[in-house]
């Protein structure tokens, strides 16, 4: 049965133009090179090629009619390839390319290194199910960031913070002794997608993951994914020296706090000798940080930085920090706490900054820290888990919000400085580059809680190899190899993906509007819920509807947080003329009878969003139940057992947030709309 455990790597038998295609172009492996990273890409390929064209690969020391040659330069002549000039490829970059050797037909993928060899293998079996032929084919392609992370909520428990795909697949229990095929599946699918990294606990680190028992287990785990070129990393709990050290204090210019991370990192890089390094949570919901000492989050990560270089290891330090001592804006804190440390950051150490000032809502403006930190790295951190997105029975496709961040324009040095440039290091130059997405992987047959879902871990791989790509593309290739790649199936499918987070905007938070979910789970709507005692987390601080208008003023009139972004943009959002609609309300509190640009009134163009959401649910279950000829019955069935519940809850949303604001404003519905009076 189709379960969904394969992700997009199920090698089913190719349609018959296509098997041939691939039969004739994948009948012999030639691979000199003899590392545990060459053998999973030729098991990959085996496997992969063997389950397409239904026949078994054969291996060969010499290029043969119809083979597939693994070489790195210095391998190539040995096999009767030229001489290829690939050093722009860098380490981990391939070339696939049809071509002949000893003058016979075969495929060349030519890389520096064996992980990009194994990264060039995935790439051709994708092409494979995709229905590519094969018979031209000059691929060139390396990553453009080099940290590409996974983050991993996952609790010593095996419960997973924001995890909706049951238990954490991590099992401590069993660790280090029990390394199941699981562990392999999952530095696969990783692999696939060029992520090559994971940090296995939770930012809201316990002391217990620096502990000799669980390095053992985390050796293990990195054993299993080391020949897929994927290093492990760990959250590590900033108060640890106290509670593990028995120190009096975690003040990070103490020198015995400094000897005492120097030891723990010496001990760790003795069981896990490419150990990537840590991720740290500090002074942000309650989290221990250098703060506790009034230092600074620089004198922080700098702490920890000293420990891993000797090793080569880096801090991925969190950005996302707010307290209640700054609840005039919580949006601002980031920036404020950060912008003045720029240049005070070891040299390998890199901020990690959440897309938007808040927290991986269905839609906010990119975060006011990109572009204002010319000397310290950045990484992205997006969230893959969709905790305010419906979570796992929601069907939103979450590319074009990835790509939407990716391409906003900082103008941090003139138009043209996007988000992906800065991630890449172009607009100011990074010696570190990277992007972490907070995976949504669990134990659950289909690993994410639902088949769409798992289009999100694709679509995150991709852009963390190219900031630049292009959703509705990414979006193609993962339904081609997910289900089938047939067009009368793909093209209607895309369709549906690219408008479904759309769809989620409008019926939860249109026009700027965020956080409007009931607190605590963050699933369903609570507009009404004001009574938490931190101001910032309640859905009313957010909105500020009142009888005359509806929105926050992040102006100088404000909060002005505008004034974070750089000038040329922050001129454009200060008004809100010139601010687009879709962020009106994250920047401005404006009058319910405002005109909008369709010429309704606010209060009708916001109803109508919350209408064209639901229709837009509407349309996918209709979309989707005409696809049943397509898809297999177990998949099929539990994607259209999900849309009939994210139907029901689009009308939920629209109809509890409308009664709402209604009962602030008084104004009647917008005559035509289907909302119930
Ligand atoms: O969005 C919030 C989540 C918390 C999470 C926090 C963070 C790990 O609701 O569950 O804690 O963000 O990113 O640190």
């Amino acid at each position: 049965a189709e379960d969904g455990y394969d992700l997009w790597l199920r090698y089913r038998p190719l349609a018959g133009p296509a098997q041939a295609d691939a039969a004739a172009h994948a009948r012999v492996i030639v691979a000199p090179g003899t590392s545990p990273t060459i053998a999973a890409a030729v098991a990959e390929l085996e496997r992969g090629f063997g389950g397409m064209t239904g026949r078994p690969l054969l291996r060969a020391a010499l290029a043969e009619d119809g083979a597939i040659v693994l070489a790195t330069p210095a391998q190539a002549r040995g096999v009767g390839l030229g001489s290829a000039s690939i050093a722009d490829l860098g380490r981990e970059g391939f070339w696939l390319l049809t071509t002949t050797a000893n003058g016979k037909p075969v495929i060349a993928i030519l890389a520096n290194t064996d992980i990009g060899l194994l990264y060039g293998s995935f790439r051709l079996l994708e092409l494979a199910e995709q229905g590519v032929s094969l018979a031209h084919l000059d691929v060139r392609s390396a990553p453009k960031l080099q940290l590409r992370v996974l983050d991993h909520w996952d609790n010593l428990d095996r419960s997973v913070e924001r995890g909706y795909a049951g238990q954490s697949i991590w099992d401590w229990w069993t660790l280090p002794d029990y390394t199941g095929p699981r562990y392999t599946d999952y530095a696969r699918a990783n692999a696939s997608i060029g992520i090559n990294g994971a940090v296995l606990n939770n930012v809201n680190a316990v002391k217990e993951s620096l502990t000799a028992r669980y390095i053992a287990k985390t050796a293990a785990l990195a054993d299993v994914f080391r020949p897929y070129g994927i290093k492990v990393y760990l959250s590590a709990r900033f108060s640890a020296p106290i509670e593990l050290g028995g120190l009096k204090t975690a003040d990070p210019l103490d020198p015995a706090v400094k000897a005492w991370w120097a030891a723990k990192a010496d001990e760790i890089y003795r069981a896990i000798p490419d150990f990537g390094g840590f991720l740290v949570k500090a002074n942000s919901e309650g989290q221990p940080g250098p703060q506790d000492y009034h230092r600074t989050h620089a004198d922080g990560a700098n702490v920890l930085a000293e420990a891993v270089r000797p090793h080569g290891g880096v801090v991925m330090y969190r950005a996302f920090v707010y307290s209640e001592h700054n609840a005039a804006d919580r949006a601002r804190q980031a920036y404020d706490d950060f912008k003045p440390l720029d240049g005070r950051f070891a040299d390998n150490v890199i901020v990690q900054v959440k897309n938007g000032a808040i927290d991986f809502q269905p839609r906010e403006p990119f975060h006011p820290l990109f572009g204002a930190m010319p000397k310290t790295p950045l990484m992205m951190e997006f969230q893959i888990a969709k905790e305010y997105l419906g979570q796992a029975t929601h069907l939103a496709y979450l590319g074009p919000l990835f790509q939407e961040t990716l391409e906003s324009d900082t103008f941090a040095h003139g138009a043209g400085s996007t988000v992906a440039r800065v991630l890449e290091g172009k607009v100011d130059r990074y010696r570190l580059t990277g992007m972490a997405g907070v995976a949504n992987i669990g134990v659950d047959r289909d690993w994410s809680g639902s088949t769409f879902n798992q289009a999100n871990w694709f679509a995150f791989g991709r852009f963390a190899w190219d900031p630049d790509g292009d959703a509705k593309t990414i979006g193609a290739e993962w339904a081609q190899m997910t289900f089938t790649p047939d067009p009368r199936f793909v093209t209607p499918v895309v369709a549906m993906m690219m408008a479904s987070r759309e769809a989620v905007v409008d019926y939860m938070t249109p026009l700027g509007l965020a956080h409007q979910m009931a607190t605590g789970h963050h699933y369903g709507p609570g507009p009404w819920v004001s009574e938490l005692a931190r101001p910032e987390w309640n859905p009313t601080y957010y909105a500020r509807a009142d009888a005359t208008g509806i929105g926050f003023d992040r102006t100088v009139s404000g909060s002005d947080a505008v004034g974070q972004y750089a000038p040329a943009l922050a001129g454009r959002l200060a008004d809100p003329n010139t601010t687009p609609e879709r962020d009106l309300l994250w920047f401005h509190h404006v009058a319910w009878d405002r005109r909008m640009a369709s010429g309704r009134t606010l209060w009708d163009e916001l109803v109508a969003h919350y209408d064209r959401g639901v229709a837009q649910v509407d349309a996918m279950q209709r979309l989707w139940d005409a696809l049943a000829p397509y898809v297999d019955a177990e998949r099929f069935a539990k994607t259209r057992t999900f849309l009939g519940v994210q139907q029901r809850e689009a009308m939920w949303w629209r109809d509890a947030s409308i009664a709402w604001f209604q009962s602030r404003n008084q104004l009647p519905l917008p005559a035509g709309s289907p909302a119930p009076a």
